[in-house]
């Protein structure tokens, strides 16, 4: 009886050696230890044994049907962890593989060229304002001494969304805001912004484009504090060996009024002139509607075009490039700061 017992273990042992997955392991189990298993069916033998044999013949039994469970749980413990490497393996990330290619953005040249005017003015005390490029005909004209049927508005062809509000023309009507809200104090600040006129588009014009106003009031500005401020500006742009000229010209918000040009020397070695801003002394007239004694205080204010600084700063050939967002042109400020 021993030996068949013994067979039946062996031959579970047998079993257990071949290739099984957990489904073949319960069947197994069910084969052998189960109601009708084949250890299960030596039972009912003991009623045949004489009686001094019946205890020993269940100790074997017992002994035998302890092994086999254990046997059972110990390869169903190597499958589930067989089938959880398995998981994981397939699971796993691997972290060497090249990442998803992020396409990286670079900033726009006219955010370069803001960015640059803001850090140099900053440095020097001046604040960065603001204002709304949706303007009041209050602010755009009025304020800045362009009375209704003044001629000048002729040279802003607006874009009027009501009789009396417009795109800005220009970012002058953040000095009259500025001035409003400075009630008398002194003032040094650049305004960057975008700037609508209904300008014909070609490669020097555009019906949006950007300026940077500059005002500073005080008591004791003189002309040559702004020629200063000027040549100052031009040299940090385009290098110290730039130098400047004022040409007389008008504007109804500064009195005296000039155009700048910077200077550069072209491929023949000829100096040349390029404009690059409107500035002059605040007319009275806008100090006095700002709130500021013109008797008291004098102050000046210049107007750049951002567009004009870029072109000649990065050779650009047409104001288009900066709005048609060709990313073969963007691209190429990849890395400029
Ligand atoms: C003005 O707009 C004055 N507000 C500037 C000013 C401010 C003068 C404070 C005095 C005191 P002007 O119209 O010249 O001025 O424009 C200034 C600059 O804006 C020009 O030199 C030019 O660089 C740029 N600009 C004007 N119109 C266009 C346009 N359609 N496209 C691109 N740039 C333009």
């Amino acid at each position: 009886m021993k030996e068949k017992i013994e067979s039946i273990v062996s031959q579970l042992k047998n079993e257990l050696e071949k290739d099984l997955n957990l489904v073949d392991l319960e069947a197994l189990r069910v084969s052998y230890l189960g109601k009708n298993g084949k250890l299960t069916e030596l039972m009912p033998l003991i009623k045949t044994l004489p009686n001094d044999e019946k205890p020993q013949f269940g100790k074997w039994i017992n002994e035998a049907k302890a092994e086999m469970e254990s046997l059972i749980a110990h390869k169903k413990n190597v499958l589930l962890t067989q089938q959880m490497n398995e998981k994981l393996a397939n699971e796993s990330i691997d972290v060497s593989l090249p990442g998803m290619n992020f396409k990286k953005g670079s900033l726009h040249p006219l955010t370069l060229v803001t960015n640059d005017l803001e850090d140099y003015f900053v440095g020097q005390g001046y604040k960065v304002a603001e204002g709304p490029e949706l303007e009041l005909d209050y602010y755009n004209f009025e304020m800045m001494n362009l009375g209704v049927n003044h001629p000048a508005r002729e040279m802003h062809d607006s874009f009027y969304v009501t009789s009396n509000t417009l795109l800005r023309t220009h970012t002058s009507p953040i000095q009259a805001r500025y001035m409003e809200k400075s009630k008398g104090d002194p003032i040094a600040i650049i305004a960057p912004g975008k700037t609508y006129r209904r300008d014909p588009d070609d490669r020097t014009h555009s019906h949006q484009f950007m300026q940077c106003e500059g005002l500073v009031i005080d008591k004791n500005i003189s002309f040559a504090n702004l020629k200063d401020t000027l040549l100052s500006l031009a040299k940090h742009l385009f290098g110290p060996e730039r130098t400047i000229r004022l040409r007389p010209s008008y504007f109804p918000f500064t009195e005296p009024s000039v155009e700048v040009d910077v200077s550069y020397v072209d491929s023949d070695g000829n100096i040349g002139w390029i404009e690059v801003l409107g500035a002059g002394m605040v007319h009275p007239n806008v100090l006095q509607m700002g709130g500021y004694d013109p008797k008291i205080y004098s102050g000046f204010a210049f107007g750049i075009g951002i567009e004009r600084i870029a072109i000649l700063k990065y050779k650009i050939d047409d104001i288009r490039q900066f709005y048609t967002n060709d990313l073969r042109f963007l691209n190429q400020f990849k890395g400029v700061l």
